[in-house]
Order: C-alpha cells, then sequence, then structure tokens
C-alpha cells in the first residue's frame, strides 16, 4: 500500500528589527516601525530587540535608560506583540550581538562608515561627543540582523542606507568564506515610511528631539491635543498634499492616512474647502483613539514588574541560542582556535 505523505509545515521566514530606549518612542517610530511589526508577526517568525546598546552611542542616563527599557518592552506587548508568538529581549542580554560586530568591523571600511547620513546628523546634533560607536554603528546594526538569519527587516525609510550597507557586508563575507549569512530584505511602510518633526517638518521626528516636536506613543490627550495644535503648516491656508511646497500639512495628512487606513485622495477631498483647524482637530481625535487603547494596556503590563522579567529572560535565552549557531559557524570560518 502506498504510504501517504505527512505534510511538513513550511518553515517560516525570519524577521528581525530593534528600536533603541533613547526616549519613549513616537508616532513616528508606531507609523514607520513597530505597527508593521504587528501586522507581520503572525505569517514571520519574529524576534523584536531593544537596542540598548545602540542607545548608549549618545549619553544616556542610567536610571532613565534602564526605565525607557522596560517601557518599551511593555510598550511593544501593549501594541500586541505576544511574547509567547514573538522574541522579545534587550540587545545586551545577548553578548554574541556584541561578538559578531567585532568580526563585522574587520570587513568594513571606513569609506563606507563615513557615507552613513544618520552618522552625518547625529555627529552635527551631538558635536561635543563624536563617539566611535557613533561611527560603527551601522555594524552593530549589520550583526544584529546577520546573527538570526533574518530575511526581512521592517524599519522606517530613514534606516534604508543602514539596511543596505548591511548587504553589502553580508554578500562581501558570503563571497569570501561561503553562504554564512542570510542576505536580508527591507520592509517599509507605504505612507508614513518617514514621519517628520511637528516643530520642523521637513526632518524627521525623532524621540530625542525636544518634546514638542514630536507626539509620543504615551503623551496623553491634552499634550496632543497642544503639540497638533501648535504644529506647524505654512502660511496660505489650503489643504493639499504636497510634501515638497507644504510639508507641515503634509505630514499630518500622512499621519492621518497611515493611521485610519484610508487613501491620501480620500483624505484631502473630505477637507475640501475647509481649514487647517479641521484637520488639526479630526487629526487630534485620531491619534487619541489609536493611542488610548495601547497606554491601557501599557499600564496594566507595567504594573507586573515580575511578569516583564520574565519575558526578557525567556526571550534572551531564545535568541541567545539562535545568535550562538550563527557566531560559532563564523568563528570556525574565520579561524578562531575552537575553545
Ligand atoms: P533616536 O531619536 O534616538 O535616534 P529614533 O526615534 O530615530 O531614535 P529608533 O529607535 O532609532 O528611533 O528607530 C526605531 C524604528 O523607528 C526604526 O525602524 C526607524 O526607522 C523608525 N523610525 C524612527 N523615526 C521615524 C520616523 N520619524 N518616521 C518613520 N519611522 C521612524
Ligand atoms: N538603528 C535602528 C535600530 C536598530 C535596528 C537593528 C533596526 C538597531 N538594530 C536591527 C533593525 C534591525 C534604528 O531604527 N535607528
Amino acid at each position: 500500500m502506498e504510504q501517504q505523505a505527512t505534510a511538513v509545515p513550511e518553515k517560516k521566514q525570519r524577521i528581525l528589527s530593534g528600536i533603541q530606549p533613547s526616549g519613549t518612542p513616537t508616532l513616528g517610530n508606531y507609523i514607520g516601525a513597530m505597527r508593521n511589526w504587528k501586522l507581520l508577526s503572525d505569517e514571520y517568525d519574529c524576534l523584536y530587540m531593544i537596542a540598548d546598546l545602540h542607545s548608549i552611542t549618545v549619553r544616556q542616563e542610567p536610571a532613565k535608560l534602564r526605565q525607557q527599557s522596560t517601557q518599551l518592552l511593555a510598550l511593544l506587548m501593549a501594541i500586541g506583540l505576544d511574547p509567547e508568538k514573538n522574541v522579545l529581549f534587550l540587545q545586551s542580554h545577548v553578548p554574541q550581538h556584541a561578538q559578531l560586530s567585532w568580526v563585522l568591523n574587520c570587513y568594513t571600511y571606513m569609506g563606507e562608515m563615513s557615507r552613513m547620513t544618520q552618522f552625518k546628523d547625529k555627529s552635527a546634533k551631538h558635536s561635543d561627543n563624536i563617539n566611535c560607536g557613533l561611527f560603527t554603528y551601522p555594524i552593530l546594526m549589520a550583526a544584529d540582523i546577520l546573527l538570526y538569519q533574518a530575511n526581512l527587516v521592517p524599519v522606517g525609510a530613514d534606516q534604508t542606507q543602514h539596511l543596505e550597507i548591511c548587504r553589502d557586508i553580508a554578500t562581501r563575507f558570503n563571497g569570501i568564506y561561503g553562504n554564512v549569512f542570510t542576505v536580508p530584505e527591507g520592509y517599509f511602510p507605504k505612507f508614513g515610511a518617514k514621519v517628520m518633526s511637528l516643530q520642523e517638518p521637513t526632518r524627521k521626528m525623532s524621540k530625542s528631539d525636544p518634546d514638542d516636536c514630536f507626539i509620543s506613543m504615551l503623551d496623553n490627550a491634552d499634550n496632543i491635543r497642544r503639540k497638533i495644535k501648535r504644529a506647524v503648516t505654512d502660511s496660505d491656508s489650503s489643504i493639499a498634499y504636497d510634501p515638497e511646497n507644504k510639508p507641515g500639512v503634509s505630514n499630518l495628512l500622512t499621519i492621518q492616512s497611515a493611521l485610519t487606513g484610508e487613501s491620501m485622495d480620500a483624505i484631502v477631498a473630505s477637507y475640501e474647502g475647509k481649514g487647517y483647524g479641521a484637520l488639526k482637530s479630526q487629526l487630534t481625535d485620531v491619534v487619541i483613539d489609536t493611542l488610548a487603547p495601547i497606554q491601557d494596556k501599557f499600564n496594566q503590563y507595567m504594573n507586573d514588574k515580575a511578569y516583564l522579567e520574565q519575558v526578557w529572560r525567556a526571550g534572551a535565552e531564545t535568541a541567545s541560542r539562535l545568535a550562538d549557531r550563527t557566531l560559532s559557524k563564523v568563528m570556525k570560518k574565520v579561524g578562531f582556535v575552537a575553545r
């Protein structure tokens, strides 16, 4: 009799992404990255990391860094990432990131790093602390991704260059030693891949900028209302999507489209004959309605410190096990003597 073949479940592709605990996540982080982490989490095998090692490329206050890291874990769960289905972990809990990063440093050129726009921006912003970590930041990020053989990396548009360099490093290493690393692809949202600052709409919204420039995911309704009210628009009063000539208004429209899922055309049409006041008031409601349920869940998780600890410990263990496989292979290929 013919034997019945048992269906082998197809192996899911893997995702890795990260966010720095350098402040409270903003609407930019949410729309550009975190929201997609949730959307992709059923289809992929996902690891989401709190990039605390990256965050010390800019000076951090130790007590605040600890608090922001814990809050970030609670926020990841509050947006719906189930720690049973996704590996949630802190980068500093998995030493393999720093180990692989060193090796990759030796396969990356100074010229490549000096072209990175984030390095140029951040060294201009922190001219008193242009440290080597800021310079080699993208190499650590490449290590984060390559350690887990990730296929897909959901990030905002500001990370395109870093992802490209990660692909270059992986391809270079594979060219010398054979197929060691999976060369990853980026995943960027269609709308809101780059949410702009409310005060300087030609620059990206950033959680480490002054408070009025961003809406944090933990801002209360009054703060949200005030910040949107004060957001920079422009001198004429027509509502149109024109990022070049009307960056402020276009940014507000982008946020509305990203959060409601409505097309830009439909949103612009809905404001015909109306002024900026209508846009700002409508957007305020949309933002509050989006964030309120997340904030409720966040508060519940923050009140259960023991559970948070349990989650980050389990996450570190799983991540470490996976990371070890790649790191051992790399050490062998490079020619280090096995211990
Ligand atoms: P910092 O201000 O400390 O540099 P950041 O706010 O730029 O931090 P990161 O932690 O570096 O945020 O980024 C986390 C994720 O959020 C990344 O995928 C990044 O691309 C995305 N992201 C950050 N800012 C924006 C933005 N303004 N619009 C869309 N996506 C963004
Ligand atoms: N540099 C990223 C944060 C980050 C990251 C990663 C994102 C650190 N390691 C690995 C994706 C994959 C940023 O968003 N600024």
